[in-house]
């Protein structure tokens, strides 16, 4: 594109219509982004779509919703204060408490006066003159601003499935990431789970605890080892506060900055006892040890990996009573932590109750949602009544929530087009022919433990701003060379990495919506220290990859 410097206004920075950056999104990412954009005295505006902030802690209500990693280092490190006053009550927090503590940031800074709910960004559209974006919200009103600042998340645009007749059920039907804010009931209810990933699993064991009876139909079984909570007392919180700043520092040096990370050791350069005594001790250890801190070479070469799938497959046979149940809930199709490992409690303890039922829909295909439940067919044609059905069907991960805003770029260019034959970034931040756009969480960056990314990412992103201001730049672009190279970086660091052979939504694969059924590389599959490594020399030089006018 062509750009030529706009005429500076009375701050130095030439004047924008309505804001400097629009945040769509009021969840980790978008309250964080609002804090620092506001430190630098921006005049910045947040459209959020739900009644109040957290995004995806907001909208996934559903029962048994809580971490999988360690409640502390998912807090926010920026403020020393924050951290001194919020006590996490659990290892790994319920949904309840993270909202609570997501309100608790937004009170505490004073974000809400910027914040804008129940608005829902329908489109957003580059303009040349003044360089910046019009975003339209659902009910038709339109904003300006200089930059678009996308905090959408990775997980948040839910997917029901693609069966007849869904819609046609009487009785109560609920995705989980749509749960109502009310309580619902399952005490002596008949309920049907459809989809058993890390949001199902969770569902399952604490919808069990109360049904009258419940029925899950499991289409991909997934490897779970177990979560290991348990409370934190005030003077183990006392302990944990005094250790924030090595453990944030420890979380900045990991992989995926998790608390844990690989062991340096090869799977078989230990003997046959120490590598089964690593793994049980793995397994008893709370928290993504098993998957993060396990041999370096678990999740890359596949006799290790066969070893702790072997492993944990033994498990599941010990812990589930009948030896057909226990072969439906082992996974074929895929290795130990090849795809997002569910933690559980007692989950497969769930299948040894009465009230229990697992349909495995490989052999019995759900053929149609009726009013009162649903049918199925394949080796066995049976009708099923229900009071409840949820939905744990997953995301159109990563793409999708920017699939669903009509977002165009220069000459009118849909986001959704540009990226239909793969996706193409610039440190997964910024898109050639969309200028001025910055993506946190995007496609192509790292994700990991998401609040130490985004803390990350929100900070680079402000710091781009922030030297376009001081440079009074009005346009900010990704060149085609730096996407190119990007790429090409993103693809390669992915490769000899199991999980990208893998279906899930780490891949870009989702069964319910068209045109999402070959895998890609969506995510950047390499050491968060080099991501970072590789933003901070960009940032050191300049931006001298990025066209600046
Ligand atoms: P996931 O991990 O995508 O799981 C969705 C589940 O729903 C999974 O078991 C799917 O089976 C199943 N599914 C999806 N569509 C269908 C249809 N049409 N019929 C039957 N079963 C279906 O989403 P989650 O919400 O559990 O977790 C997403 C992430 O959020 C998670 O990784 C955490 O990081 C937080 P499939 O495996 O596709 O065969």
């Amino acid at each position: 594109m062509t750009a030529s410097k706009e005429t500076p206004g009375p701050n130095g920075w030439a004047p924008v219509p309505d804001y400097d950056a629009i945040i769509i999104g009021a969840g980790i990412s978008g309250l964080y982004q609002l804090y620092r954009l506001r430190e630098l005295g921006l005049r910045a505006r947040v459209f959020e779509a739900g009644t109040g902030v957290g995004g995806t802690w907001y909208w996934n209500r559903y029962p048994g919703a809580r971490f999988d990693s360690e409640s502390y280092s998912y807090s926010y490190s920026f403020s020393k204060e924050l951290l001194e006053e919020w006590n996490w009550s659990e290892h790994f927090a319920g949904q309840p408490e993270t909202l609570r503590y997501l309100n608790h940031v937004a009170d505490k800074f004073d974000l809400c006066r910027d914040i804008q709910f129940r608005s829902r960004v329908a489109e957003a559209r580059y303009r040349d003159a003044p360089h910046g974006w019009d975003v339209t919200l659902e009910d038709g009103s339109r904003h300006r601003a200089r930059f678009l600042i996308t905090a959408v998340g990775p997980l948040s645009a839910p997917t029901m499935p693609r069966i007849e007749g869904v819609g046609t059920f009487q009785g109560e039907a609920y995705h989980t990431a749509r749960w109502p804010h009310a309580p619902v009931s399952f005490a002596g209810k008949r309920v049907a789970v459809i989809g058993t990933g890390a949001t199902g699993v969770q569902t399952i064991q604490e919808v069990a605890k109360t049904a009258g009876h419940l029925t899950v139909f499991q289409r991909t079984p997934n490897w779970c080892p177990p979560l290991h909570n348990s409370k934190i007392d005030a003077a183990e919180m006392a302990t944990i506060k005094a250790g924030y700043p090595q453990m944030f520092k420890r979380c900045l040096e990991t992989f995926a900055c998790f608390l844990h990370t690989p062991d340096p050791r090869g799977t078989f350069e230990v003997s046959d006892e120490e590598r089964e005594a690593f793994f049980e001790k793995l397994y008893a250890t709370p928290g993504f040890g098993i998957w993060q801190g396990n041999f370096r070479d678990i999740l890359t070469d596949r006799r290790a990996n066969a070893a702790i799938t072997d492993f944990v497959a033994r498990k599941i046979r010990q812990r589930v009573k009948d030896p057909k149940v226990a072969e439906k809930l082992i996974p074929k199709n895929h290795g130990f932590g090849t795809r997002r490992v569910p933690m559980e409690t007692k989950y497969y303890e769930v299948y040894n109750q009465p009230n229990v039922r697992l349909v495995d829909i490989n052999e019995t295909p759900i053929e149609r949602i009726t009013a009162h439940g649903l049918t199925t067919g394949g080796i066995e044609t049976a009708e099923y009544e229900f009071d409840i059905i949820i939905y744990a069907t997953g995301f159109d991960a990563i793409t999708g929530s920017f699939d669903r805003i009509d977002i165009r770029g220069v000459g009118g260019r849909l986001l959704k087009d540009k990226w239909k034959n793969g996706l193409e970034t610039y440190l997964g931040v910024l898109v050639e022919g969309f200028p001025n756009m910055l993506m946190l969480m995007g496609p192509h960056t790292a994700l990991g433990n998401i609040p130490r990314s985004i803390e990350y990412n929100v900070d680079w992103v402000t710091g781009l701003v922030r030297h376009a201001r001081a440079q009074n730049l009005t346009c900010v672009e990704a060149t085609e060379a730096g996407v190119a190279s990007w790429t090409d970086h993103v693809k390669s660091v992915g490769e000899g990495l199991l999980s990208n052979e893998v279906n899930s939504w780490m891949t870009g694969i989702n069964s319910n919506v068209a045109g999402k059924q070959t895998r890609m590389i969506a995510r950047y599959s390499g050491s968060a220290p080099a991501y970072r490594a590789r933003c901070d020399e960009v940032a050191a030089k300049g931006y001298g990859e990025l066209r600046l006018a």
